[in-house]
C-alpha cells in the first residue's frame, strides 16, 4: 500500500531512526550467519571475533569479506542458513566462467524484494492506470521475475513478453498501450532499430518510463532512448546475490541511484586493499544485505565501481544515501600504457557522436608487451556516403574523441550497419583476445 508518494513509510525515515534499525539488522543477520552457516562461523571463529563484537555499524570492518569464487565454490547451498524446506524459489546469476552462483529466497525475503522492487517503480511513476511490459528474460535471471511482481503488486498491467521477437514486442506496445518498459539498455537499443527498419514510430507510442539496467549503460545512450521512445529513462542497479534488482534506483531527479539503507549495509572499498573509502572516493561497492533469512551475506565484494554522493536529502523527500551510476566493473577495467580504461567510457564518448550508430564491440589484443584497444563502431547509414575521404573524415573525428576522453590512441575501424551482434539481455561488448596469445 503506497504511504502517500511513497511506496513504503521507510523510504523517508529521518536518519537517526534509519541507522537505528539498521544497527539492529546488522547484529541479527551477523547473528544468523554466524549460528547457521558452517561457513561464516569458521571464518569468524579464525578472525578471533564473535557476533558480540559487532554493536555498531562501524564494526561492519570486523567481518569477513565474501567474494564471488565463496559463493561458487558453496555451490549450490553451502551458504544457506535455513533448512531447504524453508526456501520458496531459486535465482542463479550469469556468470561467463566456472560454476554458476545459486541464491535462494525464504516466502520472507520474496516479500522483501517485491517491495523493494516495488519502491522503486513507484518512484518513476509506475502507477496502477500503467502498463507494464517487461522485455528480460522469465528464467533463473533475476530481471523477470523482479519486476514482475512489483509491477503486479503496484497493480500495474504486466506485460510479460520477456526477450526476443522484437518485432511482435512493437506490435504488442502498440496493441496493448504499453507506457512503461523494463529492458536491458542493448535490448532496447535493438528494439529501437527494429522500429526503424520496419518504420514504426516508437515517438508515439504512449510510452513514458523506461527502466533499464543489469549492465553498465551511459548518459549518452540514456539520450538516445529518450529521445528514441519519447520516455523517461531510469537507471536501475541490482544483482542476484542480493536479490536481484531493486537494489538501488534513480528518482526523478535522474541524478544518482537511492540505495535503500534499510536493507542493505553499503561501503565503498579500495578493490586492492579492501580499505574503506569515503565519500566521493571511487571504489567497490560492498553490500551486507541487513534483511535476507536464505542467504545472510557478509560484506559482499559486487566487483563494481562506483561512489557513495554524500548524504543530502533529495529533493525527492527520500532519506537514502546515492550512489553512482555504476562506472565499470573492477574485472571489466582495461590497462592500456598504464590508463584505466572501462568500457562504459567509451560507450559514451561514442553515443555522443551523431555519426556513430547504437552498436560497436571493443576488441582488446597484445601487442609484444602493450595493450592495445580497437573499437569497432557500426555506423549509421544515412551518414555513410560511399566517399572514401568521408570514411577516413568519420575514423578520424571518432579516434580524436575517444582519445580526449580516455587519454590514450585506441585504433577504430568503422564497419556496416548490421556487422556486429545485437544482444537481447546483457551486451557482450568486450572482446579480450589477450588470453589466446
Ligand atoms: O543483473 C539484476 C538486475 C536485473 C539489475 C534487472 C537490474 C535490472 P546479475 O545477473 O546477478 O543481476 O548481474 C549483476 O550486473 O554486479 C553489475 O555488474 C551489473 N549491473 C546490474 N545493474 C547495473 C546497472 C542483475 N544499472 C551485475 N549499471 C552487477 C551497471 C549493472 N551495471
Amino acid at each position: 500500500m503506497p504511504f502517500g508518494s511513497y511506496w513504503q513509510r521507510e523510504e523517508i525515515m529521518p536518519l537517526n531512526q534509519l541507522e537505528e534499525l539498521r544497527v539492529k539488522r546488522l547484529r541479527w543477520v551477523v547473528r544468523r550467519a554466524y549460528d547457521n552457516v558452517p561457513f561464516y562461523r569458521k571464518k569468524m571463529r579464525e578472525m578471533g571475533i564473535t557476533p558480540h563484537d559487532i554493536r555498531r555499524i562501524d564494526d561492519v570492518v570486523k567481518l569477513p569479506f565474501t567474494t564471488k569464487d565463496d559463493l561458487r565454490a558453496n555451490y549450490p547451498f553451502g551458504l544457506v542458513a535455513v533448512d531447504k524446506s524453508e526456501l520458496v524459489r531459486i535465482h542463479m546469476s550469469s556468470g561467463t566462467s566456472g560454476k554458476p552462483k545459486v541464491v535462494a529466497y525464504t516466502e520472507r525475503d520474496l516479500e522483501n524484494w517485491i517491495n523493494m522492487v516495488a519502491r522503486c517503480l513507484y518512484m518513476i511513476g509506475v502507477r496502477k492506470e500503467d502498463v507494464f511490459q517487461n522485455l528480460v528474460s522469465y528464467t533463473l535471471f533475476t530481471g523477470g521475475l523482479g519486476f514482475h511482481y512489483a509491477a503486479e503488486r503496484i497493480g500495474a498491467m504486466v506485460v510479460p513478453t520477456g526477450t526476443g521477437n522484437t518485432e511482435k514486442q512493437l506490435q504488442y506496445m502498440v496493441d496493448f498501450g504499453t507506457t512503461a518498459i523494463h529492458a536491458t539498455p542493448s535490448y532496447a537499443l535493438r528494439i529501437k532499430e527494429v522500429a526503424e527498419e520496419k518504420g514504426i514510430d516508437t515517438q508515439n507510442l504512449p510510452l513514458r518510463i523506461g527502466c533499464f539496467g543489469a549492465e553498465p549503460w551511459s548518459d549518452n545512450t540514456r539520450k538516445r532512448l529518450e529521445e528514441a521512445f519519447d520516455l523517461k529513462a531510469f537507471d536501475s542497479y541490482g544483482l542476484s546475490e542480493m536479490n536481484g534488482p531493486g537494489v538501488a534506483f534513480e528518482c526523478e531527479e535522474q541524478n544518482g541511484l537511492h540505495i535503500w539503507h534499510d536493507h542493505y549495509l553499503v561501503e565503498i572499498v579500495d578493490p586492492e586493499t579492501g580499505e574503506q573509502l569515503g565519500e566521493g572516493e571511487k571504489g567497490e561497492l560492498v553490500l551486507t544485505p541487513l534483511t535476507k533469512e536464505a542467504m545472510p551475506l557478509l560484506r559482499y565484494r559486487t566487483g563494481d565501481i562506483t561512489y557513495l554522493m554524500g548524504f543530502d536529502r533529495c529533493s525527492c523527500g527520500r532519506t537514502h544515501p546515492k550512489i553512482h551510476r555504476i562506472i565499470g566493473r573492477a574485472d571489466d577495467m582495461i590497462v592500456v600504457r598504464g590508463i584505466n580504461v572501462y568500457p562504459s567510457q567509451i560507450e559514451h564518448v561514442l553515443m555522443n557522436l551523431p555519426e556513430v550508430g547504437d552498436h560497436f564491440q571493443v576488441v582488446i589484443t597484445r601487442n609484444g608487451s602493450l595493450d592495445e584497444i580497437t573499437v569497432r563502431v557500426e555506423m549509421r547509414d544515412e551518414i555513410f556516403t560511399g566517399e572514401l575521404r568521408d570514411f577516413s573524415r568519420i575514423r578520424n573525428n571518432v579516434m580524436r574523441a575517444l582519445q580526449k576522453e580516455l587519454n590514450i590512441r585506441v585504433n577504430v575501424d568503422l564497419v556496416e550497419k548490421g556487422t556486429l551482434e545485437r544482444f537481447e539481455g546483457k551486451a557482450k561488448r568486450v572482446l579480450d583476445l589477450r588470453k589466446e596469445l
